[in-house]
């Protein structure tokens, strides 16, 4: 029987985009996206949809029961920015929705499971350049926090159950077809927005601020490639480093500026330059190119010339 999937959190940032690239590669009957809210996108409701709290397991078995679901793709989570604002609701959110999807893998409910890590399970005391896949994690921040303990959870449902999870430490995201929410590498989606719309962008990162980032379309591939390969190539079962693009919020308005001459920066740090000092730099991804032929394609002027076009033609 072919593999039936479920994406949850299908309307968030990640979610929206590997919806239609499921749909694209195994058809709109193989894919039902899901989120706790309906679709705005009107792409997105043309398929299957459900109705889902990730925090809810009865209603996560109703659903994969109902389909026959059989890899899950766990994309609900409340991001770096928003869950300092709300730590205890961040660290629920983000742990049971985990747990809800570990516990299916572990009834054998479901085959596969992908749930998404970050660079955020790092912190102020790992070494900052080419950060390895094995260092010190001592991360300041709520999601940080529940992103490393997650990890930790992957490693053991897959140890002591047998669940077959995949994860991927993402960098910092790049796209424009859905807005994020509440992350702190949002700034480099803002800019490209406030380049098109007015003459300027006050960031709330430093100019000096570095801290790697992706394309969203490499996230995809990653993501899609990760799930794919065959069981015993997926050696490690917390998560993979992933790397492409390191820049600053300076670098990034220097590329743009090449295609809009006439835009000007300033510089309001907020709250989110504690988390984003507390990140690495640059990852060394080397594990997952190995283990599982993890490439980039996207550098800096790519990224910059993608999401000036993307960007314009969301306003035509
Ligand atoms: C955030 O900024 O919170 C996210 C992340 C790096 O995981 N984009």
């Amino acid at each position: 029987m072919p593999s039936k999937i479920l994406i949850v959190g299908a309307c968030g940032q990640i979610g929206s985009e590997l919806t239609l690239a499921l749909r694209d590669i195994h058809g709109d009957d193989a894919v039902v996206a899901s989120d706790i809210k309906t679709p705005t996108s009107s792409e997105l409701s043309g398929g299957l949809f459900e109705i889902l709290d990730a925090t809810d397991y009865e209603n996560f078995k109703t659903v994969v029961s109902t389909h026959k679901i059989d890899t899950v793709y766990m994309m609900a989570a409340m991001l770096s920015g928003t869950a300092e604002k709300y730590p205890e609701k961040g660290w629920d959110l983000n742990m049971s929705s985990l747990f809800n999807v570990l516990n299916l893998g572990k009834e054998k409910l479901v085959g596969k499971i992908f749930w998404p890590s970050s660079i955020a399970v790092f912190g102020p005391s790992t070494p900052k350049v080419d950060t390895p896949q094995q260092t010190i994690m001592e991360p300041s921040t709520v999601y940080g926090i529940s992103k490393q303990a997650g990890e930790r959870w992957c490693a053991y449902y897959n140890k002591r159950y047998g669940v077959d999870v995949r994860s991927i430490r993402y960098p910092g995201l790049i796209s424009y077809k859905t807005p994020p929410g509440g992350g702190t590498t949002d700034y480099a989606i803002e800019i490209f927005h406030e380049a098109l719309r007015s003459t300027k962008y006050t960031s709330f990162l430093s100019k000096d601020t570095i801290l790697p980032m992706m394309y969203m379309d490499d996230a995809i591939n990653a993501t899609v490639s990760i799930m794919d390969a065959p069981e015993e190539s997926v050696k490690i079962r917390s998560s993979y480093n992933l790397s492409s693009v390191s820049f600053t919020p300076e670098d990034l308005y220097t590329e743009i500026k090449k295609h809009i001459q006439d835009f000007h920066i300033d510089y309001e740090p907020d709250f989110r330059q504690d988390i984003a000092d507390s990140w690495p730099d640059s990852i060394d991804d080397s594990d997952a190119r190995a283990d599982w032929g993890w490439k980039h394609d996207f550098d800096l002027e790519m990224i910059v010339k993608e999401m000036l076009e993307g960007v314009k033609s969301l306003e035509v």
